[in-house]
């Protein structure tokens, strides 16, 4: 198991040097910015990236996200512009030795959360999803902004969004993530790039628009729609988590051994009521998952692939960005890297 760390660029609060300094860390996971959603990540973008990651005595091999453009995700004619664009990325990325493209298909929303800041007893704060406060939200009228977001949208472009996704189905939008991975996974095979799905988050509709990645059967059909090993998840334990239907340990063996698991997001999460959550320490007795049950199923189906550890909480004064702070990540890091001695040393 390889233990990688999230980077959002020079823009990251946190450098480098830091990251490296957390024991056991091999490498990060990171993005190019600045380049619009559906255009062709340019080959210096990338070289310089990996320049100054690999400056610092860490790897880039995995990129989360290379984002997909909603044209392709409505289904719409130019979507084979995007689609074109996307492979190219992806042959771009291969030429700078990129392992892994971890991605979403999520309707205009990435995750989504109802209060980004909301203190814990220990006065720590983290992120937390309340089903009635969400339900309360109206992105249309523009009057909440959230990271993960795209803040490009006028409210207009927000409103015309929403819809044009009213016709959207889920069985449409599987049709249009068939249409996507038919060529994209062609692509990654051929270049040698492992695709890796990241679960929808939280795992159910949100504001009326499908959502279709969300537990263990709509997974295997993911897997089903192009048959090949470049066809796989990001397996995040934290997103699938905050369902009490998705028993992750399981999940975890089931597409583990079939080799479907390119990259894995390891994180606890607290359910504290019917779609209502509060993002843990990594911790199994500060959440609602088994952290050691979900590490000794990674252990026993032998994954060697990239990890890391997810959201954290906001400790001992730290600001930044809200779930990417350095302290908590890197406590859950050497949790689950302790965790993972153990199981090696216990199974000799
Ligand atoms: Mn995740």
């Amino acid at each position: 198991m390889k233990m990688i760390f999230r980077w959002y660029g020079v823009e990251d609060k946190i450098p480098l040097e830091y990251i490296r300094q957390i024991p056991g860390m091999t490498g990060v996971v990171s993005a190019i910015y600045d380049v619009p959603v559906g255009e062709v990540w340019p080959m210096d973008k990338i070289m310089s990236l990996k320049a100054k990651v690999e400056s610092r005595g860490l790897k880039l091999e995995v990129i989360e996200s290379v984002p997909v453009h909603e044209d392709i995700k409505l289904g719409l004619p130019v979507r084979d512009t995007y689609i074109a664009n996307y492979c190219q990325t992806l042959r771009n990325l291969a030429e700078a030795g990129i392992k892994v493209v971890c991605y979403n298909f999520m309707p205009v929303f990435d995750w989504t959360r109802s209060q980004l800041d909301y203190e814990l007893p220990d006065q720590s704060t983290a992120l937390i999803y309340d089903a009635e406060v969400v339900a309360q939200m109206n992105p249309a009228a523009g009057d909440l902004k959230l990271p993960g977001w795209d803040a490009s949208y006028t409210q207009q472009d927000m409103k015309d969004l929403l819809d044009a996704y009213k016709t959207v189905t889920e069985e449409k939008l599987w049709n249009n993530l068939r249409y996507f991975l038919t060529s994209v996974i062609q692509t990654a095979e051929e270049v040698g790039i492992k695709m890796a799905i990241h679960p929808d988050d939280p795992p159910w509709s949100i504001f009326g628009l499908p959502r279709i990645i969300t537990h263990k059967e709509n997974l295997e059909r993911l897997i089903n729609l192009v048959d090949s090993p470049a066809n796989g998840l990001t397996l995040c334990s934290g997103s699938l988590g905050v369902s009490p239907d998705n028993n992750i340990p399981e999940i975890v063996r089931h597409f583990g051994s079939k080799g479907k698991i390119h990259f894995a997001h390891v994180r606890n999460v607290k359910i504290t009521g019917k779609k209502c959550f509060e993002e843990s320490a990594h911790l199994s007795s500060a959440g609602s998952l088994n952290m050691y049950e979900i590490m000794k199923a990674y252990h026993d189906i032998g994954y060697t692939g990239y990890m890391r550890p997810d959201h954290g909480r906001m400790i001992w004064g730290e600001t930044g960005r809200p779930g990417y702070g350095l302290y908590d990540r890197a406590l859950g890091v050497e949790y689950l890297l302790g965790l993972w001695e153990a199981l090696e040393k216990g199974s000799k």
